[in-house]
């Protein structure tokens, strides 16, 4: 089994892996350590990742990127409306989601966001399996920590497409400060102050700002702040804007009529930014951009910045508001580390910098920091690693309330209740309790639809619990909810039962127990314990006290690596990590409505107290954002026919390859090393078969199944394998005469 996490970027998407050495960065087929996040279309199989982009330029129309910040999306949402701007395919509606429009085998089809990601996402699994040699299905893949319960379900649908099983769906941030966290030995015990990191992220279209505190085996979110419109691109997009509009003047061409003069514009100009951030000025230069004129030009930084000056103006705001939301100030925060591509512009660094009057870390690698941070977490997760401790405390980024029905019976009572603050715990689990004699609904929403990103529907999900009826003659039956924010960040009402009140016997303790009790039900939250969700993990300290374990991996003799890297990961299975243990009675309730401790007797050594007892369970049905499993399943099953599709297309197009070389290879050989090995009616006839071959193999051969061209190659291996025999046995006779005389 492996251990795989996914840094599912705009742009690139990187993925590592856990092996017993520690994490590691993997390459795709033709070794990039980042694959791009685009898939493509064809006549006869899809382009996924590396082959999209090369075949991006000649095939606009079939590619679509930005996949990532489509799936879960309306069409009327703005923030659609934006992507399409950096889309070249049709974006289309379908259903309630979004979807593209290509041509695929010849035919105009329609995908979903989801369907293309979980294309995106199998292409994914498959580089990693052929790396590790291994069949790949735990995973854990990363998101912007700004995702809804809509995106984040269109996510883990897509995995379960890909057939990936998705252990868990991390915030970007808290994966990069996973990834920080745990490899550290100079963490602050429980005692002590704690380590607070900023950590700052701006990549090809977001800017997010995490403010985290460490503690010995423990990591804690205190706020996430963003700009989901701000990244590499938005610098891409001011410069070739600025050169459409210089090239108009210049050359009279106007690159916005023209998608591919666009696109190759795109790609210069991301060039020329990223020569800017390590050189005062750089040119471009593109041959035959349009109506066979070729482009140049030059860029100054300080162009550069004046043409981003808006954006740079907005820089600082997550950075301002990360900290109003932890309660801090620049002088807390003991570091500040920089990942994600676009935090190279000198710019953006140097804004940063004096916002925190510090200067700022590079300590992880600003480009694997997210993927590393995910196979950590994938390896807390998964059985096959034993980890030890450290906790991940995740925040909410939206409230999330509950709405309901009043009931006949209760006539002042509520109807809705933010269960889930801002800021509260994530994951989280929460016990609702209702007094109710009939059947019940209960719907979860989003508390301010203001905070979603564009506009993404409030609605979580509707749940129904079924088998509620009056208690005995008609009293209630005191029903308990257990709803839960899990690890992916998505809400579920998991389960639900039924309590009854009994009135027992317990010893009084000698402090003011009563007044303590009062006290602790005010807290609605409970932080879980994060035993029960599986955030437990190594440290990889415990071997090497003094240095970073990853650079200990790096520079250790190999002997004691080995002896180190045992201690890393143990390949012993552990018991299952992400089990729950069912909640009990101490957990605290969510409405007001439920006494049980207000009526105890003060007695001598005893007393009689109310306690809740678990009577029976309460059946729930739930609709939530999710693909219904049907959909799915058929989903998964067109997604594998594809993917053997495109590998028999491979497969053939191999076949073809191999023909073709084998073909040249004996062309050049039969005058040559065969010559002699062959009479003068053999070769012409070879000469022949090879000269039809190749004839064949550039009409009616051009467009061949895998079958034909191995009976093609059967063919001529027929005439020329009596000659290449010969030459073998020559060759073995010559090396026996050589081994005969070395041996006397
Ligand atoms: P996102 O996090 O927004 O989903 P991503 O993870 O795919 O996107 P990254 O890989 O972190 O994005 O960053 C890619 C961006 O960084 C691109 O816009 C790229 O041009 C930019 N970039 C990379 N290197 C440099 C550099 N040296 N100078 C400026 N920009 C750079
Ligand atoms: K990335
Ligand atoms: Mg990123």
């Amino acid at each position: 089994m492996s251990v795989v996490g996914v840094d599912f970027g705009t742009l690139n998407t990187v993925i590592a892996v856990a092996r017993n050495r520690g994490v590691d960065v993997i390459t795709n087929e033709v070794s990039n350590r980042a694959t791009p996040s685009l898939v493509g279309f064809g006549p006869k199989s899809r382009y996924l990742g590396e082959p999209a982009k090369t075949q991006e330029i000649s095939n606009l129309k079939n590619t679509v990127g930005s996949l990532k910040r489509l799936a879960g999306r309306t069409i009327t949402d703005q923030d659609v409306q934006i992507e399409k701007e950096f889309v070249s395919a049709t974006i289309v509606e379908m259903g309630n989601t979004v979807g593209a429009e290509v041509t695929y085998m010849g035919e105009k089809q329609k995908f979903t966001a989801t369907q293309l990601v979980a294309m995106f996402l199998s292409k994914i699994k498959a580089t990693a399996s052929a790396e590790l040699k291994l069949p790949v299905s735990d995973i854990v893949i990363s998101v912007p920590a700004w995702f809804t319960d809509v995106q984040r379900r269109a996510l883990m649908d897509a995995a379960e497409i890909a057939g990936l099983k998705l252990l868990r769906l991390i915030n970007d941030t808290t994966a990069t400060a996973l990834g920080y966290g745990i490899p550290r030995t100079d963490l602050p015990t429980a005692e002590e102050k704690p380590k607070r990191v900023a950590f700052v992220d701006i990549g090809h279209s977001d800017y997010t700002c995490s403010i985290v505190e460490f503690k010995k085996g423990e990591l804690a979110v205190k706020s996430t702040a963003y700009d989901r419109h701000f990244g590499g691109r938005d610098f891409d997009k001011a410069l070739i804007q600025h050169f459409a509009r210089e090239w108009k003047e210049k050359y009279k061409i106007d690159i916005n009529t023209n998608p591919k003069a666009l696109v190759r514009t795109a790609a210069a100009c991301e060039k020329m930014k990223k020569i800017l951030s390590a050189n005062a000025q750089a040119p471009i230069s593109i041959e035959s951009l349009m109506n066979d004129i070729d482009v140049s030009g030059m860029m100054k930084r300080e162009e550069l910045e004046l043409l981003v000056q808006p954006l740079l103006e907005r820089a600082t705001i997550p950075l301002e508001q990360a900290l109003l939301e932890a309660k801090m100030k620049v002088e807390d925060i003991d570091s500040i580390e920089m990942v994600g591509g676009c935090t190279r512009v000198p710019s953006l660094k140097d804004r940063i910098s004096k916002f925190f009057g510090k200067g700022l870390s590079f300590t992880l690698n600003q480009d694997e920091a997210v993927a590393r941070g995910c196979a950590f977490s994938c390896a807390i997760l998964s059985p096959v690693f034993r980890v030890r401790d450290f906790s991940v405390h995740d925040i909410v980024n939206y409230p999330i309330e509950f709405n309901w029905e009043q009931s006949p019976d209760i006539p002042d009572e509520d109807t809705s209740l933010t269960v889930f603050n801002k800021g509260n715990v994530m994951p989280s689990t929460k016990i609702l309790t209702f007094y109710r004699k009939q059947p019940f609904d209960l719907e979860a929403k989003y508390a301010k639809p203001e905070l979603l990103p564009g506009k993404m529907t409030p609605w979580i999900g509707r749940f129904s619990v079924k088998g509620v009826k009056a208690n005995g003659e008609d009293d209630f039956m005191i029903c308990k909810l257990k709803a839960r924010l899990n690890l992916h960040g998505v809400l579920n009402v998991e389960s639900g039962y039924y309590v009854e009140d009994v009135e027992i016997e317990e010893p009084i303790p000698e402090e003011k127990e009563g007044e303590k009790k009062e006290g602790e039900k005010k807290e609605t939250d409970k932080k879980d314990g994060e035993k029960k969700d599986g955030d437990v993990s190594s440290a990889f300290t415990s071997c090497q006290p003094s240095m970073p374990a990853n650079d200990v991996l790096k520079t250790a003799p190999h002997t004691k690596l080995k002896n180190f890297a045992k201690g890393l990961f143990g390949n012993s299975k552990r018991p299952s990590s992400s089990s729950e243990t069912p909640l009990t009675e101490s957990s605290t309730q969510a409405m007001e409505t439920d006494q049980p401790n207000g009526t105890a007797e003060p007695k001598p050594k005893v007393r009689k107290v109310k306690k809740q007892v678990r009577k029976g369970e309460l059946p729930l049905s739930s609709g939530t954002a999710s693909m219904d499993q049907a959909t799915k399943d058929s989903m998964a099953e067109k997604e594998n026919s594809m993917f053997m599709e495109d590998k028999l297309v491979a497969d053939t197009e191999d076949k073809k390859n191999e023909l073709e070389s084998y073909i040249y290879e004996l062309r050049g050989k039969i005058d040559d090393q065969y010559s002699e090995f062959a009479s003068d009616e053999e070769k012409a006839k070879l000469k022949e078969k090879l000269e039809q071959s190749e004839d064949w193999l550039y009409d009616e051969g051009d467009d061949a199944t895998r079958g034909v061209y191995v009976a093609k190659m059967d063919e001529i291996r027929f005439v020329a394998g009596p000659i290449i025999g010969r030459y073998q046995d020559k060759v073995e006779e010559e090396r026996q005469a050589i081994l005969k005389i070395e041996e006397e």
